[in-house]
């Protein structure tokens, strides 16, 4: 069996997705995604340019060794860049793994560990009763589980993923005014003096069924996240996600040091490298690395694995920018998955999403049941294809009141 060419698309409804398509000559194809947010024409141009070229004769079966080729092949080693071109090249041979074999990805991990997996949305507001109005509408759509951002009273500007004014939206995923980024200003002392009473109130308003999880998007030193982590023991938080930048994996000792608050990191990740010690040493509760950057299926198994030995759920990144064809390969993994945590699921099914992306994966209740078609159980209308076409855009860069570059 043959690889005979490859086709690489950017562009859908209000996204930049990159998407792969890898045909082969017994007529059977698959699909992988790309998408780097904000910076989704760099793995394409390195498809386009290296990756395509290396693929074509080679046995699409062959997907270890096709991974390990490009990975050891490139010489300078992870990035978030490479890796997610490597990941749609591997998700796309396991997408043709599953149709040649007739089962959908899950079976070919090791079957299902459950029939639903738990996601969450992201609960937000300009302030705290419009965020506790934004986390009953979830209630009512049955979520179990939600993320939790509200406006920080004395913050100088609006906060991470925090609209401006109350029932607006923002585009704090990617921003398509153009490529130059907005500032934002962040003050820590009015964040920690505030968040961890706006989450105690939330926990006393909602009942203690509710999951909570809050981001707080790598902002801390690991001193203060260790205080923040502290304080909101009594919460009973699901998560406490990036506290601080996990660069420094061993900054991780000082949280787990003074608090028994759930940690998850993980999504700025492209290697098992950046996470190892976290993992090995139990820094960490949830792991989040995403299969598109993280280098597709066959390394993020790897560390699901290694994770396991460890008492590390899973705990995938699905922001907004994340493909439909991610997704799908994240839906697979998390019911195979016998550590699975809780997925984010943000790709909201618009009807353009939907034609350009026929899937029948199902989210009810707050939960997600995986496709029983065949390899990813998405499909791609190129046709539709044809309506989208790459746009500049950029997420908010932070810096502090006097100045300072600081952490988105
Ligand atoms: C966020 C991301 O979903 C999350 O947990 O951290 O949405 C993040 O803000 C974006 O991916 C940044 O591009
Ligand atoms: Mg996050």
């Amino acid at each position: 069996m043959k690889i005979t060419d490859a086709k690489v698309f950017v562009g859908g409804p209000g996204k930049n997705y990159v998407t792969l398509k890898i045909m082969t000559d017994q007529g059977v194809y698959g699909l992988g995604d790309a998408t780097l947010n904000n910076r989704e024409t760099l793995p394409a141009a390195y498809l386009q340019d290296y990756l395509i070229p290396n693929l074509i004769g080679l046995d699409p079966r062959n997907s270890e060794d096709i991974w390990q080729y490009f990975y050891r092949g490139a010489y300078f080693r992870k990035g978030p860049i490479a890796m997610a071109a490597f990941g749609a090249i591997d998700m796309a041979l396991w997408d043709i793994k599953g149709k040649l074999a007739n089962m959908p990805l899950y079976q070919l991990f090791g079957g299902k560990s459950r029939d639903g997996a738990m996601v969450y949305a992201h609960a937000t507001g300009a302030d705290l009763p419009d965020l506790m109005d934004s986390i009953a509408a979830y209630i009512d759509e049955g979520y179990k589980a939600v993320r939790v951002q509200c406006g920080i009273p004395g913050m100088p500007t609006a906060s991470y993923a925090v609209p401006e004014t109350k029932g607006a939206s923002k585009d704090y995923i990617t921003d398509f005014s153009g490529i130059i980024p907005k500032t934002e200003i962040w003050d820590t002392d009015t964040y920690m003096r505030y968040m961890p009473g706006a989450l105690a109130d939330i926990r006393a308003k909602f009942g203690p069924d509710l999951k909570l999880l809050h981001d707080v998007h790598h902002r801390l030193t690991p001193r203060e996240a260790a205080a923040f982590a502290k304080a909101v023991e009594p919460v009973g938080l699901f998560w406490l996600e990036d506290p601080t930048p996990a660069e420094d994996q061993n900054a991780l000792r000082m949280i787990r040091h003074h608090s028994t608050t759930p940690i998850a990191i993980g999504e700025v990740f492209n290697s098992v490298w950046d996470c190892n010690r976290l993992i090995e040493d139990e820094l960490i509760d949830f792991i989040r690395l995403a299969v598109t950057y993280g280098g597709g299926i066959t390394p993020m198994k790897r560390i699901i694995e290694l994770a396991g030995f460890h008492n590390v759920r899973t705990g995938f990144h699905g922001a907004p920018s994340h493909s439909p064809i991610s997704m799908a390969a994240q839906h697979h993994l998390n019911a195979w998955a016998p550590n699975f945590g809780i997925q984010e699921y943000l790709v909201l099914g618009t009807p353009e999403c939907d034609e350009l992306f026929p899937s029948d994966h199902k989210m009810e209740n707050g939960m997600m049941y995986v496709s029983d078609a065949p390899g990813l159980g998405v499909d791609f209308d190129e046709g539709e294809a044809q309506r989208y076409s790459y746009k500049p855009g950029s997420h908010p860069v932070v810096r502090l009141q006097d100045g300072t570059m600081w952490n988105y």
